[in-house]
This record gives structure tokens, C-alpha cells and sequence, in this order.
């Protein structure tokens, strides 16, 4: 997978050179490039904001700035994520989605956002995906960016040594994970839940999951999705009673 972010603080995306996307760049299972936007820009100041039309608080990133570096990378055909609070929220399937394209392209934005036109624009050349972390305030894309990645980076294929630890993992089965333990069995008072020492692997796999289950209802219950079933013979639904 090919992965090209651009951005006016190039700095701030240096941890793709280490941990999991430098690990997987050293397999050859990426090649991350990261651009100075700023590269780009004519006049001496190397300007990439302007003030906003129809007034109000703030910069906007200039289209022309974007446009030129967006011609130079050649995204025709790529995937483009912009990363803002306005996008798709993210989530483990928007992941596997993202996992599945050969090229990813990051605009990450400062100041109020980027020109409508740039988005309207990248969306008549490649794919378009807005993304949003959730509903909070990030000062910029990059952030964004990276957690993006780290979360798309480590389901390509080849990747993961155990390939156990991708399914069995919070989200990929729809539930939150079941809490873990190690050493020692009884440790400032608090001691390992007896089942996990038994040695019974069906008792320990049924309480894993009934661990998980009661997680989830008590902490997300919004991931239990209600389950729809279609009856033969009637309208509704599982919600007619
Ligand atoms: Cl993806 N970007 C920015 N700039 N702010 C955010 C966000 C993304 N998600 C939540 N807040």
C-alpha cells in the first residue's frame, strides 16, 4: 500500500517512521511519503491560508495550494481521506474498508478547514473519504492521520505475526474485549479470576465471553445492535410485539 500525507507540520507525522508503520515499511508492506504542503505555495511566506468569504473567525486553506500538490501526486484513482469532526466516523469496518485500497492519500487540514472546492475537486479525480475520530475538537488532520493509519496499517495482510490476535480482538467479534491478567495469581490483594488457572479451556473461552458481554451492556451498549429478524407473512419485523 502506497500512503501520501500532506501537511503543513510534516513533523508531527514522524511517528509513521517508527513502531507499527515503520515495521511494516521495513517489510515492504507500505511506502509511506510525507509532503510539505508548503512546498507548494508561490510567494515568499510560502502562504497556504486566506481569510474566510462571508466573514467570520478563522483561515481557510487556499485551494490553489492543495490543487497544485494534489496534481503533482497524481491521485487520480487513489483513495483520498480528509481527516475532519464533518466526516464518516471511524470504526473498525471504515478500517478494513480503507485496508482493501492500494493508495491512500491524507489531506490533513489546519485553521477552520480546507476549501470546499478542493474536496469537490479530489472527488471528480478519486475516491473521497471523510473520516472523523468523534465528536471532539483535534487542531488538525495529523493527529487523525495517524490513527488512522495504525488502525488500517495492521490489518494488511502479512502483517500481523498472529493472525489469532486480529480476530479475537475488541471490535473485529462486536464486543469489547474481556479484561487480562498474568502473573502473579494474587497480587496487592487482588486475586486472578480462579477460572483463568483451571486449566479448563471450554470454562475459560465461556467466561472470556460472558466477560465480554457484560462489558459491553454495561459500557457500550450501543455495539449490542439489535437483531432484525423478517417474518414470513408480516410487515414489520422483530419490533412488532
Ligand atoms: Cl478526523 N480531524 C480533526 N481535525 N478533528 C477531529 C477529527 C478529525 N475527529 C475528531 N475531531
Amino acid at each position: 500500500m502506497r500512503l501520501d500525507y500532506l501537511s503543513i507540520f510534516p513533523d508531527y507525522l514522524a511517528p509513521l517512521g517508527l513502531s507499527l508503520p515503520g515495521k511494516a515499511a521495513a517489510r515492504g508492506l507500505i511506502d509511506v511519503r510525507v509532503h510539505d504542503l508548503r512546498d507548494w505555495a508561490h510567494d515568499k511566506h510560502r502562504t497556504v491560508d486566506d481569510t474566510p468569504y462571508g466573514g467570520g473567525a478563522g483561515m481557510v486553506m487556499k485551494p490553489e495550494v492543495f490543487g497544485e500538490a494534489l496534481d503533482d501526486l497524481r491521485i487520480d484513482g487513489a483513495t483520498v481521506v480528509v481527516p475532519t469532526p464533518a466526516g464518516r466516523p471511524f470504526s473498525q469496518p471504515l478500517a478494513r474498508e480503507l485496508a482493501t485500497r492500494e493508495r491512500l492519500v491524507f489531506l490533513c487540514g489546519r485553521y477552520e478547514g480546507i476549501d470546499q472546492r478542493v474536496l469537490d475537486h479530489v472527488a471528480t479525480r478519486a475516491e473521497l473519504v471523510e473520516v472523523s475520530l468523534g465528536d471532539y475538537v483535534l487542531n488538525g488532520g495529523e493527529v487523525a492521520a495517524l490513527a488512522i493509519t495504525e488502525a488500517v496499517v495492521r490489518l494488511l495482510p502479512g502483517f500481523m505475526s498472529n493472525a489469532d490476535s486480529l480476530v479475537t480482538e475488541s471490535h473485529e467479534a462486536g464486543l469489547l474485549e474481556s479484561p487480562v491478567y498474568t502473573k502473579p495469581a494474587s497480587w496487592r490483594g487482588h486475586d486472578v479470576p480462579p477460572v483463568l488457572l483451571s486449566g479448563d479451556h471450554a470454562r475459560i473461552e465461556a467466561w472470556r465471553h460472558s466477560e465480554a458481554e457484560r462489558r459491553t451492556t454495561q459500557r457500550r451498549p450501543d455495539l449490542l445492535a439489535p437483531v432484525t429478524l423478517d417474518v414470513p407473512g408480516e410487515a414489520g419485523g422483530a419490533d412488532d410485539t
